[in-house]
């Protein structure tokens, strides 16, 4: 049973950080944040007196590690199985950066905690089903941001099909599809439905010879937090410029044969979501290129990617818009293409195919869907895309 101290501490935790976005970049923004709140007399920015040893706010601190924790002292870090991180005070050598790190068959309502698979930083080779469950830590908190700060599992087949791995989230109240390859950097939102935990559950197969391997951050978002995903977002970016890429986008091919003996596919089947990104204050409109490096592949989405000499694929002109792109495409809303290759052409919102002209898109939020169906056939050596954004200033076109 809990006690009475150990509860009121995990009020703190939770109602003090449920605004929060977690992440090491964002750590002047987030203190911002709960200053304010603090500022504003808000309830959920009280301070509370730890011990006898006098006061210190848990305030989101980075651990020696790297690893986002909570600034809490020694013994109630030790007291919920949390691991020391260094110092985080300047008030009391009595507190420590304190990180939740939890494996398969856990749970947690705290915020700030992170799932990884047994034996993280090392790899995991067995097979079987390791789930992990998170509960809101109040009403308050409407979402769960999950940052793949490590999430590498085994290809999909060549079809697309998550068979040998698969991580799937479900108890949300939004989609997660199903999602297994390399995607390192990744992360989703999925939204809580009431007080109900959300599960997340990886599972593998034994035998294969990836380095199988997943350190998942899981943040809880309070429904007043500036960093809430928009309805219909299962992915927020919130910088002003940056790289967005399909799930399981990769620099090499996907090493599975399709059953038509075919270089197999990295996109994986059946994927419906919407990328989203946070308009910057005085901007107006985005666009969406092929990133500088890493030209070649960065947009093959439907087609055989095989045809086309490497030096070739990507290009604009390679590239399919409209009624024409039924199977697997991206949705980019009002799209404006400006391109003297494509001079002339009217597009509408639908791309497809193997090559990207730069697209500017002027509709808020920004955001680009991924549809992708139920089967990778006939198409061959896809890798999904991999696009830089970049967002205008309102002089610039809108
Ligand atoms: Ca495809």
């Amino acid at each position: 049973m809990r006690s009475g101290y150990s509860a009121m501490l995990w009020l703190i935790w939770c109602v003090l950080f449920g605004s929060l976005r977690l992440g090491a970049t964002l750590s002047a923004i987030l203190q911002n944040e709960t200053e304010f709140e603090l500022a504003a007399g808000h309830r959920q920015g009280r301070l509370f007196p730890f011990y006898t040893i006098g006061r210190i706010a848990n305030v989101p601190c980075i651990a020696s590690n790297g690893l986002q924790g909570t600034c809490l002292i020694r013994g109630e870090c030790a007291d919920n199985q949390g691991i020391f991180g260094g110092s985080c005070s300047t008030l009391t050598t009595q507190a420590t950066c304190c990180i939740f790190s939890r494996t398969c068959g856990g749970s947690t309502n705290l915020n700030s905690t992170y799932f990884t698979n047994p034996g993280y930083p090392g790899s995991y080779n067995d097979g079987g089903t390791c789930t992990f469950t998170i509960t809101p830590c109040s009403a308050s908190v409407c979402q769960l941001r999950i940052d793949f700060r490590s999430l590498n599992l085994a290809q999909p087949n060549g079809e697309g099909n998550c068979l040998t791995d698969v991580l799937t989230i479900t108890g949300g109240s939004s989609a997660v599809p199903q999602i297994c390859g390399e995607n390192t950097g990744q992360h989703v939102y999925v939204n809580f439905a009431d007080l109900n935990p959300i599960t997340i559950r990886v599972s593998t197969t034994a035998g294969s010879t990836v380095d199988r391997m997943w350190n998942l951050q899981l943040s809880q978002i309070a429904c007043a937090s500036q960093f809430r995903a928009p309805e219909g977002c299962l992915q927020y970016y919130l910088e002003p410029s940056g790289v967005i890429s399909s799930f399981n986008y990769g620099f090499g091919a996907n090493p599975n044969l399709n059953s038509l003996g075919a270089t197999g596919t990295r996109q994986i089947a059946g994927q419906r979501y919407g990328i989203c990104i946070r308009a910057a204050p005085d901007r107006c409109t985005i666009t969406y290129s092929l990133p500088t490096t890493d030209g070649s592949y960065a947009f093959t989405v439907s087609g055989d990617a095989e045809v086309l000499d490497p030096t070739l694929i990507g290009m604009g002109i390679f590239g399919e818009n409209g009624d024409i792109c039924t199977t697997d495409y991206v949705v980019i809303p009002s799209p404006v293409v400006t391109d003297v290759n494509a001079a002339g052409a009217v597009f509408t919102d639908r791309f497809c195919g193997l090559g990207l002209f730069a697209v500017t898109s002027q509709v808020k939020p920004f955001v680009v869907y991924v549809v992708w169906d139920d089967n990778e056939e006939p198409d061959v050596a896809n890798r999904g895309f991999r696009l830089a954004y970049s967002q205008n200033a309102c002089t610039l076109g809108a």
